[in-house]
């Protein structure tokens, strides 16, 4: 049986902090479905439709990740896709107790699907799409911190396009 994992998140955008955590979860399930979700509590700057893309093209070289996108709770959707786990990562311990909140909220909504995490790689402990944002906000570079189409997608919204 092949065992199934969501990578749930905003993705606003995508970062190599993320998607390190996607490839880390595609080496290990064997199928990994990115559920690029809405966050009630942030207003994002990329549509769904726009996060999706971008998820989908620095994604391409991974065969057993899919992206996908939904618009209810994510315990139902993991359960639609009959998946063993939920995947999240962990930067530092301020992540921690909103993490707990969640995945006790999940557990209490389905007590057979697991959530575990991943420990981020020490180069993207500061990294977040917030801080990305407000970096490109004014111009600079964030070449480093998200990929090539990334940068090129906050470059057009931010107007610092060529
Ligand atoms: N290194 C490692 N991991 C990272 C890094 C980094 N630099 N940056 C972020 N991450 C991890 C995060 O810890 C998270 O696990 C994942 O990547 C995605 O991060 P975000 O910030 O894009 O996603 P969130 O935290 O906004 O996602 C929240 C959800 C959208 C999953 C949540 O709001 C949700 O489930 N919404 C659907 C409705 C629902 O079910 N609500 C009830 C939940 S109890």
């Amino acid at each position: 049986l092949e065992k199934v994992a969501v990578v749930p998140g905003s993705f606003d955008p995508v970062t190599f902090g993320h998607l390190d955590i996607i490839k880390r979860a595609a080496d290990v399930f064997d199928v990994v479905y990115v559920a690029v979700l809405n966050n009630s509590s942030k207003h994002p700057l990329f549509s769904v439709d726009e996060r999706m893309s971008l998820m989908a093209e620095v994604t391409k070289d991974l065969p057993n990740v899919r992206i996908e996108s939904s618009s209810g709770l994510l315990i139902d959707y993991a359960k639609e896709k009959n998946a063993k786990a939920i995947v999240r990562g962990l930067r530092a311990v301020s992540d921690f107790e909103y993490e707990m909140q969640i995945t006790s909220m999940n557990r209490f909504l389905d007590e057979t699907i697991e959530t575990f995490f991943i420990m981020t790689k020490n180069q993207y402990s500061f990294l977040s799409s917030s801080i990305v944002k407000e970096v490109a906000k004014y111009g600079s570079d964030v070449r480093e911190l998200v990929p090539a189409c990334v940068e090129r997608a906050l470059k057009e919204k931010y107007g610092f396009a060529k």
